[in-house]
């Protein structure tokens, strides 16, 4: 016997937390399934050391109850993972969320059978009239498919599935493998404990001191009592962040006030440094002017002159892959425990049951190896759902050339189902909280109309090619698809197709297009 709900929704993170209230308080029965043993989603997973946020606490957060708001205390600037978790923790209780939520289950299928959805689990299966996923952008770990991997003596990890009861890597031999925002994040805090730490670095990152602290008393209840007015600017900004792009026009500044405005941002830190000037992300000689300060900061930084040189990224503009923010990173390479492996040039060959083997014959012995290497971003959460359309078509098919969907919300051939934060929405170029709620009111709104005039929704073909080629279109007139071994062109992943992923049109304009959707009664979807 299966169960039934009028809405399932996958995943029991930021977004499917938020469906589920959504959808209650509009009176549509829900049911979340969820994978992990609590919520939490991504801040569920990614345990590993050093894990926090990119955005700042005051508003990497829900905006939905300004009652929420005023009564949760956040501790630092950039909210830990364990402080996200139990805030996230705190929210399904306070809005008695779990008692929707089957936890443990995960979803292993689901197709059609006449007007609705059967989705199996491994504990059962359910229908719906409306599937909604809440999978995330970044939760289908990448572990690179290296020769010997399951030879290897020691202990390995993916840092987006760490173990909840730690890693103790004390006086250990451990080795890292990447340097994205994660590998940045847990390199300097895995370094304080581990005998030696080795890093395997393919391409060298930018990055940008965090500064973190604790949130002053006095600075969080400026937050609380500016609120309305935080989450309007956020409303109206390219990245869901409450600051604006500087007006500043960075070439016509001498050479000295140009320092010092990249310096003034550099020790205000963050994701703001991008902000300091306008057309970072659009004009090649601005973006040189910011590439060339932090390469400059990397060499002050870094003692050995060869290994600042091996840190310095000279193959893509600055942000044009996800800049990551740091604590000490280039710094712990002075450490004398610590060393550097370019892996661009020596690649990894195998791993041993010792550590890893690099094609020049090098050995490098481990106790403890970490792979930091990010995800099949976007599409490869949706993937591995298993999902099949109206005719039984695999979305592996479907999605054979690429990702394709409407606004990143559906997908064409696949009725009644939407996508929060999909590819083609602006997600993770985006503060992801802000988005995720633009994108579950959007969706909550379409299913109470679809609802109440019982009517079945999918994008059109046609509307679902114009928002591939806008999405296209967005991301070229940014320098963004320059950084070839970006993920959000899937490059990361051996064998995915290029196709740029996110939405790179900026948050405002997106939700304007998704307002005029709605309001004119969301021609891009065949509803019958
Ligand atoms: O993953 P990544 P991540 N051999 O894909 C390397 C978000 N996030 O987990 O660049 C050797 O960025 C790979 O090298 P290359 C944030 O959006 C947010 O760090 O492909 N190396 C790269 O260095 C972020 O962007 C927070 O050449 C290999 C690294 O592994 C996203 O998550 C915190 C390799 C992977 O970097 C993903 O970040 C942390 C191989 N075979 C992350 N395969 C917040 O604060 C891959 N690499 C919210």
């Amino acid at each position: 016997m299966s169960n039934d709900a009028e809405v399932v929704v996958i995943g029991a993170g930021f977004a499917g937390l938020y469906m589920l209230h959504r959808l209650r308080s509009l009176g549509v029965g829900a049911h979340v399934l969820e994978a992990a043993d609590g919520v939490g989603g991504t801040w569920h997973a990614n345990r590993y050391p050093g894990a926090r946020c990119d955005s700042e606490s005051y508003y990497y957060c829900y905006s939905f109850s300004p009652e929420l708001e005023q009564e949760w205390a956040w501790t630092e600037r950039y909210p830990g993972q364990a402080e996200i978790l139990s805030y996230l923790e705190h929210v399904a209780d306070r809005f008695d969320l779990r008692r929707d939520i089957s936890f443990s289950t995960r979803v292993t299928g689901a197709h059609r059978d006449g007007e609705r959805w059967v989705v199996e689990t491994d504990r059962g299966t359910w229908t719906c009239r409306f599937l909604v996923t809440a999978v995330g952008c970044l939760s289908s770990a990448n572990v690179p498919d290296i020769p010997g991997l399951e030879t290897f003596t020691g202990e390995w990890h993916h840092t987006g599935r760490w173990p909840a009861d730690g890693v103790d890597v004390t006086g250990r031999r451990v080795g890292v493998v990447g340097t994205g925002s994660t590998g940045i994040q847990a390199i300097p805090v895995l370094a304080e404990s581990a005998g030696h730490l080795t890093v395997f670095q393919r391409t060298a990152n930018f990055s940008i001191p965090a500064r973190n602290a604790p949130l002053p008393p006095e600075e969080a209840a400026a937050y609380k009592d500016d609120y309305a007015a935080i989450r309007e600017v956020q409303q109206a900004s390219t990245n869901g962040h409450p600051f604006v792009v500087s007006e500043v026009d960075v070439l016509a500044l001498p050479d000295d006030e140009r320092r010092d405005l990249f310096e003034r941002a550099w020790e205000r830190g963050g994701l703001r440094f991008r902000a300091a000037v306008r057309d970072v992300l659009t004009d090649e000689a601005v973006n040189d002017t910011a590439s060339d300060f932090l390469r400059a900061k990397i060499h002050e930084i870094v003692d050995d002159p060869a290994t600042a040189e091996t840190l310095t990224p000279r193959d893509h503009p600055f942000a044009t892959k996800r800049p990551p923010i740091d604590t000490d990173y280039f710094a712990t390479y002075n450490r004398p425990h610590v060393s550097l492996v370019d892996v661009r040039a020596d690649p990894i060959a195998a791993i041993t049951p010792d550590g890893v083997r690099l094609a020049s014959g090098a050995e490098h012995p481990l106790d403890v190896l970490v792979f930091a290497t990010g995800f099949d971003a976007l599409s490869g959460p949706l993937l591995r759902l298993g999902l099949r359309g109206a005719d039984g078509q695999e979305l592996a098919d479907a999605w054979a050339e690429g990702a394709a969907t409407y606004l990143g919300l559906g997908i064409a051939g696949f009725p009644n189902l939407f996508t929060i934060t999909g590819p083609g929405s602006p997600s993770v170029l985006t503060n992801m909280p802000t988005s995720i709620e633009q994108h579950v009111d959007w969706i909550a709104d379409l299913v109470v109309h679809l609802r109440d005039a019982d009517l079945d929704a999918e994008p059109t073909p046609e509307a679902q090619e114009r928002w591939a080629e806008h999405v296209r279109e967005a991301a070229d007139a940014t320098l963004l698809p320059r950084a070839a071994s970006s993920w959000y062109l899937g490059a990361n992943v051996p064998g995915k197709p290029r196709v740029f992923l996110p939405y790179a049109g900026g948050f405002a304009r997106y939700r304007r297009i998704c307002d005029a959707e709605a309001e004119a009664g969301y021609p891009g979807f065949a509803l019958r």
